[in-house]
């Protein structure tokens, strides 16, 4: 089944290690087995596969690049980014429940918290043994995250946090939660809010169209008491969750090529065995239009993604190049899903192939972690100087 092979139409597989090309070989047996042949399914029924998070952890989809000695994959982002690749090429909403888990909630725990807070946490988090959920965004604070009112007070033996955070992946299954508060001085800290906490509670949103096999919901906090030793001491601001959203705009950029390809493949095989007017449609020239332009974006995507993940594994990547990739990912991945679903007709509406509900769920790709307009203010940022934020 070429769907899970295709396109790598300028040879990128030469630059690829035996390593990656492993790697990659690993997570494409894993999604075709444990994702593709359900995912229809979970998707029409909104329901979160909540098993697929110890299959996550055995396929050594958390966390990457985090050290092995706390359960990480201690892999390089080239690695980190085929991962997510393949993930997303099974569903966007699976992609997500992993791109949370590794750049979301292991990674600030290992960049900013102490020896206790990742030896008690990360391993739990990398073998899928306990789901965590990040949460940045509030009701009234969305791309606008500095403005956000949740908040904790220094009560002596313990924090007092108070607040809610809105369209939190994974939050409904969670058993721990990385979440940014304002202390009194209104400075952000991250802090480890754990399930079970009096006042802490996570419902479920229901009624999405998009990533409807992920589960997302509030994180809701009424004078919970987080213990002192919960908070992450390493790196305060804004910044702090601005640097865990880089590597998760990264897996982003990579993993909606996969949507992009899958799409793709559909539509290349499709427009062979569909006749029309006596002849495969595929011999039409505004098919072969649409083919060529759906390949020419894939594999332009697909260097730009690979050079970033060289800079990122030589610590060189910037804010605003992985806002050019994450913006013109989407966006590839969101116009090849229209056009791969116009390839199949009216067979394109339905669930026997992914089109629609890629294009669902990249709906909520283009607007999560930044959206399409919110990373073209940061480009526009980097180019003049000038941010237009505000
Ligand atoms: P601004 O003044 O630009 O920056 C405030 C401070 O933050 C620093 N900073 C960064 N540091 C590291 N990495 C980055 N990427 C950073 N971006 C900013 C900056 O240097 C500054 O530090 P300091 O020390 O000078 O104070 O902040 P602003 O308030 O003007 O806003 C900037 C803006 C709009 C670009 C930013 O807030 C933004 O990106 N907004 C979008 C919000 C967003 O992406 N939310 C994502 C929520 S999580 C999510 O969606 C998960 S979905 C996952 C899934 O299911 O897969
Ligand atoms: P708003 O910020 O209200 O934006 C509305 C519109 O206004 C957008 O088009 C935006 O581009 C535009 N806009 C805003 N400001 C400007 C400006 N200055 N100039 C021009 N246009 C502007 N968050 C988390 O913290 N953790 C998660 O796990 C998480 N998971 C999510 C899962 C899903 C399914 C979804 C849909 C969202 C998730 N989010 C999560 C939240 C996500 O990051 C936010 O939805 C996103 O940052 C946008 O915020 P908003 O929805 O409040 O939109």
């Amino acid at each position: 089944n070429d769907r899970f092979e295709s396109p790598d139409f300028y040879v990128l597989d030469e630059l690829l290690t035996e390593e990656h090309l492993l790697i990659r070989q690993s997570v494409r047996d894993f999604v075709k087995k444990e994702i593709s042949p359900n995912i229809e399914e979970w998707a029409q029924k909104a329901h979160f596969p909540y098993e697929i998070v110890k299959k996550f952890g055995d396929v050594g989809a958390f966390g990457p690049t985090i050290p092995q000695e706390y359960g990480g994959g201690g892999l390089d982002y080239i690695s980190y980014g085929l991962i997510m690749q393949e993930i997303e090429r099974g569903d966007s909403g699976m992609r997500s429940t992993a791109s949370v888990q590794g750049s979301l909630v292991m990674y600030p725990i290992y960049k900013f918290g102490n020896e206790a807070q990742r030896k008690k946490y990360l391993p739990k988090l990398a073998s899928g043994e306990w789901l965590g959920s990040f949460g940045l965004t509030e009701p009234d604070h969305g791309s606008n995250p500095g403005g956000m009112t949740t908040n904790f007070k220094d009560k002596g033996d313990h924090y007092l946090l108070n607040g809610s955070k809105m369209w939190i992946s994974n939050s409904p299954k969670c058993n721990v939660a990385v979440v940014w508060a304002k202390n009194e001085e209104g400075r952000i800290h991250g802090l480890i809010v754990e399930r079970g906490m009096e006042g802490f509670t996570t419902p479920e949103t229901h009624g999405k169209w998009s990533l409807r096999a992920s589960t997302t919901g509030e994180l809701v906090f009424d004078n919970v008491k987080v213990p002192k030793e919960n908070l992450l001491e390493g790196k305060s601001g804004l910044g702090a969750p601005m640097q865990c959203l880089d590597s998760a705009r990264f897996g982003i950029a990579w993993g909606a090529i996969g949507a992009a390809m899958d799409c793709y493949d559909s539509a290349k095989n499709y427009s062979l065995e569909r006749i029309q007017f006596g002849k495969p449609i595929g011999s039409f020239q505004l098919i072969q239009k649409k083919l060529a332009e759906m390949l020419t974006e894939i594999t332009k995507s697909q260097l730009l993604n690979y050079r970033l993940a060289q800079l990122f594994n030589q610590g060189k990547a910037t804010t605003a190049q992985i806002s050019l990739a994450k913006r013109n990912a989407v966006e590839v991945a969101l116009n090849i899903a229209r056009e791969a679903r116009q390839i199949h007709g009216g067979m394109g509406i339905t669930g026997d192939y992914p089109m629609m509900r890629h294009m669902a769920n990249l709906e909520s790709v283009v607007t999560y972690e930044g959206t399409h307009d919110i990373h073209l203010l940061i480009l526009g940022k980097e180019i003049t100087g000038i941010a237009a934020f505000e």
